[in-house]
């Protein structure tokens, strides 16, 4: 049900040359074809900045299903929804809340003062992003934990002004899902849209009428939101793009065969295009979960899309020499969630730059980390991980160099700056140096 790759004794004997660009022709991911989405998106964008609110009604009666007279979530149907939350799912919520505050409490930087050189001053304060627009995806189960991924991380920055945007739902009176409501509410959020897709995004980069511009949007949603999110950078700030979920495992023979066959099958259960990918030097471990796959998957709920996840081609079971070399199959491939079970996970997990988030050991699922771990689950996929970071407190802060020279300290290096602006002839910026020094050349 999972195809195998063989690397062993490749690279030994010379055929392969360049590591990096076999992984990612050994394992290719699934087909996420953003610039073609592109395509559809940008009328919509370019529609909702002229035609604003309604636009927004229509697409959103046109892919939702349904028509949304008022975007905007009345204050009465949130705090419905926070009472009618089964109380077991609330108190696995604050659960999870408290954990990744914690985790975000953390992250917090105090701002840095330096002086490269007496009386001259250079501090890096940190400030939080003024209004953020969070978009969390809509569809039968919408994955409410992403509303906190996204709100506690801003909060902990110190975002003012906090906005969530979610599709409609047709079942639900054209309001966003009720648990994604009642998380909302969990977290103190009252700003929430009924909204979503392209026309979502959009509406939050451009402001239409009762909802203002937002500095920045984040959050995972389909290739439509990920596209429109690529069309209007500049406009607005974005994290990184999510695209289907992936899990890499690096294991050795110490690993647990069902642990690993029940994590590559966790992930999967996302999406038909999820990736699942096995690195490991033991053919016996191999064996051993290409046998236990089948098992698990007949007993899984969702059996129809992860075996299609499975079956696909960015799916792989992958045989290497050693762990080394798995190691560095694993960083280039710079999965969005890589797990590490062998014998020396921890000392290994060191070694690795690419990866969204890193999971130690046999007590450190992914599943941990998509609700309870307190590290955050929106992460760069599609290898993006080898450039970006998931979402944390960083993702709200903005770094501002404040300087603050005294008179003796721009003298002592006036004439550098004035030699520097003569050389890219620039006179009039070693003018504004001379200027306070008159009568000094
Ligand atoms: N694994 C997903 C996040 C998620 N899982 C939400 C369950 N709910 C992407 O990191
Ligand atoms: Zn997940």
């Amino acid at each position: 049900m999972i195809r195998r790759v063989d690397l062993r004794g490749r690279v030994a004997a010379g055929e392969v040359t360049d590591l990096q660009a076999e992984v990612h022709a050994l394992v290719p991911r699934a087909v996420f074809d953003v610039e073609k989405a592109l395509d559809v998106v940008r009328p919509i964008c370019l529609d909702v900045r002229h035609r604003g609110l309604e636009a927004i009604r229509e697409y959103g009666e046109k892919f939702d299903q349904v028509r949304v007279e008022d975007l905007r979530v009345p204050a009465g149907a949130l705090k419905l929804a926070l009472e009618e939350l089964d109380p077991e799912v609330r108190s696995a919520f604050e659960e999870s809340i408290r954990r990744v505050r914690a985790v975000s409490e953390d992250e917090l930087t105090a701002d840095v003062v330096s002086e490269p050189a007496p009386g001259g001053r250079v501090t890096q304060r940190y400030v939080p992003v003024q209004r953020v627009g969070l978009y969390v995806p809509g569809g039968r189960a919408p994955l409410a934990s992403s509303v906190l991924m996204n709100v506690v991380p801003a909060q902990v920055a110190g975002v003012p002004s906090l906005a969530v945007a979610s599709p409609p739902q047709k079942d639900f009176g054209g309001l966003p899902h009720p648990t994604v409501l009642a998380v909302c509410a969990l977290l103190g959020i009252d700003e929430v849209y009924a909204m979503g897709g392209a026309q979502a995004i959009a509406g939050f980069a451009y402001g239409f009428d009762g909802c203002r511009k937002v500095n920045l949007i984040t959050g995972p949603g389909n290739i439509y939101v990920v596209a429109a999110k690529r069309a209007l950078l500049g406009e607005v700030g974005i994290d990184s793009e999510a695209g289907p979920t992936e899990i890499a495992i690096l294991a050795d023979d110490t690993a647990d065969p069902k642990h690993v066959a029940a994590d590559l099958i966790s992930q999967a259960e996302h999406d038909p295009m999820a990736a699942s990918v096995l690195v490991t030097p033991s053919e016996t471990l191999a064996a051993q979960v290409e046998a236990e796959l089948p098992v698990q998957v007949a007993r899984t709920k969702h059996a129809d899309r992860v075996t299609e996840a499975l079956e696909g081609q960015q799916s792989a079971v992958v045989l290497v020499d050693d762990l080394d070399q798995g190691t560095a199959f694993v960083d280039a491939y710079a999965a969005e969630h890589l797990e590490i079970q062998t014998v020396d996970a921890e000392e290994r997990a060191g070694r690795i730059s690419n990866a969204g988030a890193i999971f130690v050991g046999s007590w450190s699922p992914v599943s941990l980390g998509d609700y309870c771990a307190g590290s955050n689950h929106v992460l760069p996929t599609a290898g993006c991980a080898c450039h970006s970071s998931g979402l944390s407190v960083r993702s709200f802060l903005k770094a501002v160099h404040v300087v603050n020279y005294t008179r003796d300290a721009l003298h002592e290096v006036a004439g550098h700056v004035r030699t520097l602006a003569h050389a890219e002839d620039l006179p009039a910026h070693g003018a504004a140096v001379s200027a306070r020094f008159p009568g000094e050349s």
